[in-house]
């Protein structure tokens, strides 16, 4: 008797460690399975939306401070990104040009994951020249240029890779800055060339973070990233400041098939907001920026000229930066 019911509770024991031990191992092997299937995937950067963006930011007129163009495109930015970030913060400041005269400035800086400490800032400025001092015509030297590519370019990027962090929550922090004031430098009827007039608005924030304390672990600043076949070099201040940056962004590209784009030959250096985020803020940061050494000022052709209009934004190019930013953006860890 006593016998049975020993040799009974021996076999349910042993029925129940075979299926306790059987669920451990489907556990492990779902686990195997998922670390499979994690293979990291990368949402596809959106053209049109980025180059709609653009569209939207030149209609408004160019964003010069003080204008009611600049004041409706700020706010447009600022509804835009507020609709897609975790936090966004807002930098109104006051800054003095080359002439002496103060002008009225916004930086704008929107966080995904604002709480994670691996963090890469996206930058680019937001603003467009007051004056189109390279433009074939004199006479339109002191006209305002339409910043489609100067300016609403990188914008117009940095917009749909918020559309994608939106839908796509990445696992490290990444932060959208928009520079204000980058673009009202002395121009060329101006004699003295004093290179701290550019980027008024990066400088500000570089000396007066916010949010206060904020850090990054790199930046990548974008800076006339949509004309059609535009080539992207090692810029100088990048290379001195964050060369394995350059790298791992341009193998990126490489290895998308964009190397027509991405040119991994060194070019002159450019002062522009990486410089202040490097020396100031303390912020590795890169440039992706348009140079061309084939014409006379180094950079895109229409560089600083009223032809800076919509019609030389190339969504072959937008894609090209667009998902290179992307691949990197969700294979960070
Ligand atoms: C200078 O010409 C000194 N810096 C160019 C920075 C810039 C202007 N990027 C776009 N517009
Ligand atoms: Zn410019």
């Amino acid at each position: 008797m006593g016998n049975r019911r020993l040799i009974q509770s021996f076999i349910i024991l042993l029925l129940f460690s075979t299926l306790f031990l059987e669920s451990c191992k489907k556990n492990i092997d779902k686990g195997t399975d998922t670390q499979q299937k994690t293979e990291i995937k990368v949402p596809t950067f959106n053209a049109d939306r980025a180059y709609e963006y653009i569209a939207k930011q030149v209609s408004f007129g160019p964003r010069v401070a003080g204008t009611n163009a600049h004041d409706l495109c700020g706010n447009w930015l600022i509804n835009k990104l507020d609709s897609l970030a975790d936090t966004v913060y807002v930098q109104t400041f006051k800054t003095r040009i080359y002439s002496g005269e103060v002008k009225e400035g916004k930086n704008i800086i929107a966080q995904f994951n604002p709480t994670l400490k691996k963090r890469i800032l996206l930058s680019a400025h937001w603003d467009s020249r007051p004056y189109a001092d390279y433009d074939p015509d004199p006479n339109n030297h002191n006209s305002p240029i339409p910043g489609a590519n100067d300016g609403a370019s990188g914008v117009g990027i940095l917009l749909e890779l918020a559309n994608l962090l939106n839908e796509n929550p990445p696992s490290i922090g990444i932060d959208i800055a928009l520079w204000d004031i980058e673009d009202w430098g002395e121009p060329r009827s101006v004699q003295t060339k004093n290179g701290e007039f550019w980027c008024l608005g990066s400088q500000y924030w570089s000396r007066n973070k916010v949010p206060f304390n904020y850090n990054a672990n790199y930046g990548i600043l974008l800076d006339m990233v949509g004309a059609s076949d535009a080539t992207f070099y090692y810029e100088g201040i990048s290379n001195e400041y964050a060369p394995s940056i350059l790298k791992k962004v341009w193998n990126i590209a490489a290895k998308l098939g964009y190397n027509k784009y991405f040119i991994p030959e060194n070019a002159a250096p450019i002062t522009d907001d990486h410089l202040y985020l490097n020396t100031i803020a303390n912020i590795p940061t890169i440039n992706i920026v348009h140079q061309d050494k084939n014409s006379s000022t180094g950079f895109y052709p229409y560089w600083h000229t009223m032809g800076d209009d919509i019609d030389k934004i190339d969504k072959n190019t937008l894609s090209a930066v667009g998902n290179v930013l992307a691949y990197l953006i969700y294979n960070e860890k």
